[in-house]
């Protein structure tokens, strides 16, 4: 099934100027990036788009972190794109992820973790609507 999920390189990622390398890397595994776009976001749109992690130890510092410099926000498109973008990203923290996944070989610990992808067909779809009109999609 084609499918199409959210993707952030994080700003861990873009400081080191990691954007087209990771993106040759999505590319090159077979995803369309239909939609690309660099920005820096407000706390309100994290506190927003992290909502479900209100309340946990580490949110006051993802949010300062996602709002600390440029991110890129994208949307992928795929075969299995949901789940498929969640194995070639790795687990969350690089310690735990498997060799030749984007997290084992970039980010810099459990909260710098380098990129995003969502979770569930419910994510996607919320997510992408967070950030993208639906003309920006092609
Ligand atoms: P995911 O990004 O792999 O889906 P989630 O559990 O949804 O992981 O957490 C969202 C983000 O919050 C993670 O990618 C990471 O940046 C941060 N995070 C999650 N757990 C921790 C933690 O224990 N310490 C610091 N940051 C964390
Ligand atoms: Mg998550």
């Amino acid at each position: 099934m084609i499918q199409r999920t959210f993707c952030i390189i994080k700003p861990d990622a873009v400081a080191r100027g990691l954007e087209d390398e990771i993106n040759d890397i999505i590319i090159h595994k077979g995803f369309k990036i239909l939609a690309s776009k660099r920005l820096t976001a407000t706390r309100d749109q994290f506190e927003t788009f992290y909502a479900e992690h209100k309340g946990k130890p580490f949110f006051d510092g993802l949010v300062e972190f996602m709002t600390s410099g440029p991110i890129i926000v994208q949307v992928l498109e795929g075969e299995n794109a949901i789940q498929a973008w969640r194995d070639l990203m790795g687990k969350t923290d690089p310690a735990e992820a498997a060799e030749g996944t984007i997290r084992k070989k970039y980010a810099e610990s459990k909260g710098h973790n380098s990129v995003h992808g969502s979770d569930s067909p419910e994510s996607a779809e919320r997510e992408i609507n967070l950030w993208f009109k639906p003309e920006e999609l092609q």
